[in-house]
């Protein structure tokens, strides 16, 4: 067995791809040629293929990351090297989806597509790279449009990618020489044309001269040979966060084209939720169209507002997101003072939006207790000045670790996750913790936390912040957390409600220690008194056993011998 990288292979000409949907996770077993994850451009969206069959022990990219050819996807443990392909070779050719089209190329079918446009024109299918009889998927026009230079005729897909074929000329659809389902090759003709559309000049032989049947580019490549279009890739990538919750797991991926899932992330419809009508179970505008009027016409919900339904006791339908809110205040701040406008980090963004739900949706309560630490932070300070020269520090945060997983040992459902009418009791004690980096809040996860010690946990966490505040952790370093501590004791306060990471059901805070009278019965005595505030999902968890789990995280870090029974 070994262990090897997995890249995004040859794309073609985009310099760089949106991830759009991860389609495996740690642990999974995956065969060669099987699909990892769609990455997308502004035309066209592609499945990367793994090149071996293994189990991923890592994934390196998260939805929303920027890749390209050479970018790693993920580490995979090898099971089955013989026959595998490189790493890069099968998927190199598989996946060359919009391939390069030169410059005077590009520049030679604009000018035909120009010049040529009163008689029929023939359209003829693009050079799409080495594909090939890929499946016409979808038709975007009928006889009779009038069509745009450059505009989509209709999706293409081969068992790895979609793409958009882009009309070469402009006029009026003749005749459509293609049907849903037929498949296609370099230069077939595709569609008739006749007429000039009022931006382009007219030929009569227009229909003979090889500059006609010279394809147009897939538009991406189009667009970067002519300034003219060059901004709206841009944007279109920009845009490629899919509109569904992005640390969800893709159910099911939904098959639709790059310009259907544009649409439906304009008007905030979530693909997995529409079923589509196309080929193969194909999502078109038009099941976009109709899942939208569903929705506004009350007669379904969809998964989220359901959800909120559920839990809130209203109706998403009648009341504006279902809270009876009154809109957000909208100020033009300028008429008070000198004013920045900055955009929000795209982590900040994804965390907002995670933080906003669960805010809302989880009935959370938090309890506050104080612990004495006195005798472990003295142990923990003697420690660290035998241990100097070990170059690793000891934190208390890694002792909160350590003491947490005994307490999620004794009160189970602290480590478990709500499903439907269900609880999930994980036996893994995974403890993610909160890590504050110039971008926005991380959260890094210490896995296996009840097999490892104090020294191991605290180098670990010393990695994985540092990785936090450079921007480097992979996805499979912030997941999987069964439980969340957010720890302010390295910069002050006293006690704060942390909200809790769903799926989880519960989160401590920790503040800063500091020195408290203490009475022992006879005397005030001072002790180091650390802050503890649990927030806990009243759906699972009840008051008194949120009490009791303080105390007991109390007691352990009171007097640590206590992890051992
Ligand atoms: N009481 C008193 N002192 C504490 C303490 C506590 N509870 N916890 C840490 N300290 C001290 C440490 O001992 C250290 O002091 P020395 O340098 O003298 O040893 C100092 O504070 C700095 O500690 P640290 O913050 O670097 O280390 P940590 O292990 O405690 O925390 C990390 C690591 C990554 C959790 C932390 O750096 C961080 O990012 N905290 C912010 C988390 C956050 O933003 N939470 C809010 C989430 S909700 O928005």
């Amino acid at each position: 067995m070994s262990l090897i990288e997995i890249k995004v292979p040859d794309i073609g000409d985009f310099a760089e791809v949106t991830v759009i949907e991860l389609m495996v996770k740690p642990g999974d077993t995956v065969k060669a040629e099987q699909s990892l994850i769609t990455v997308e451009s502004d035309k066209a969206s592609m499945e990367i293929p793994c090149s071996h069959t293994g189990v991923v022990k890592e994934l390196k990219i998260a939805l929303g990351d920027k890749v390209k050819e050479g970018s790693v996807v993920l580490m995979l443990e090898v099971v089955e090297t013989a026959g595998a392909a490189t790493p890069d070779a099968t998927p190199a050719a598989a996946i060359a989806a919009a391939p390069a089209i030169p410059a005077e190329k590009a520049q030679t079918a604009t000018d035909s597509a120009v010049s040529a446009a009163v008689g029929p024109v023939e359209v003829r299918l693009p050079d799409i790279g080495d594909f090939k009889d890929v499946a016409v998927i979808e038709i975007m026009v009928k006889v009779g449009d009038s069509i745009q230079l450059e505009q989509s005729l209709m999706t293409v897909e081969s068992d790895k990618a979609a793409m958009e074929i882009p009309s070469s000329a402009a006029g009026v659809l003749k005749e459509l020489k293609i049907k849903v389902g037929d498949k296609v090759n370099i230069g077939d003709l595709i569609a008739i044309l006749e007429g000039a559309a009022p931006t382009v000049a007219a030929t009569p032989t227009a229909s003979a001269a090889p500059a006609v049947t010279a394809p147009a580019a897939p538009v991406a490549t189009t667009a970067a040979a002519n300034p003219a279009s060059a901004t709206a890739p841009v944007a279109a990538v920009a845009l490629a966060v899919p509109a569904h919750n992005p640390t969800t797991a893709p159910v099911g991926l939904p098959h639709a084209s790059p310009s259907v899932r544009k649409f439906a992330r304009e008007l905030g419809v979530p693909l997995n939720e529409v079923r589509g009508s196309g080929l193969k179970g194909r999502i078109t505008d038009a099941d976009v169209q109709s899942f939208t009027r569903s929705v506004m016409s009350g007669a379904i919900q969809t998964i989220a507002a359901e959800a909120k339904t559920k839990s809130t006791g209203t109706s998403t339908s009648s009341d504006g997101g279902g809270l009876g809110l009154i809109p957000w205040p909208k100020l033009d701040f300028s008429k008070f003072g000198p004013v920045e406008r900055k955009d929000l980090s795209r982590i900040k963004k994804i965390s907002g939006a995670n933080l906003l739900r669960n805010a809302i949706l989880i009935p959370a309560v938090t309890n506050h207790d104080d612990c004495d630490i006195t005798d472990l932070e003295a142990f923990r300070v003697s420690t660290n000045k035998e241990n100097e020269k070990s170059g690793v520090k000891i934190t208390m945060l890694a002792f909160l670790i350590k003491a947490c997983v005994s307490a999620l040992k004794k009160f189970p459902e602290f480590n478990s996750s709500l499903d439907g009418d269900a609880l999930i009791y994980k036996q893994y004690y995974h403890i993610g913790f909160a890590a504050d980096t110039p971008n926005g809040l991380m959260v890094p996860v210490i896995k296996d936390a009840d097999k490892k010690g104090i020294m191991q946990i605290s180098q670990e966490m010393g990695e994985l912040a540092k990785k936090a505040r450079d921007g480097k952790l992979s996805p499979a370093e912030m997941t999987g957390a069964s439980f969340t501590i957010s720890s302010l004791g390295g910069i002050g306060g006293r006690y704060f409600t942390p909200i809790i990471n769903a799926p989880e059901v519960a989160i401590m805070g920790v503040c800063k220690s500091t020195m408290q009278p203490v009475w022992d019965g006879k005397a005030f005595q001072p002790r180091l008194m650390l802050p503890l505030s649990l927030t806990w999902d009243h759906r699972v968890i009840d008051g008194a056993g949120a009490a009791r789990f303080n105390v007991y995280l109390g007691q352990i870090l009171g007097d640590f011998r206590r992890v051992l029974l």
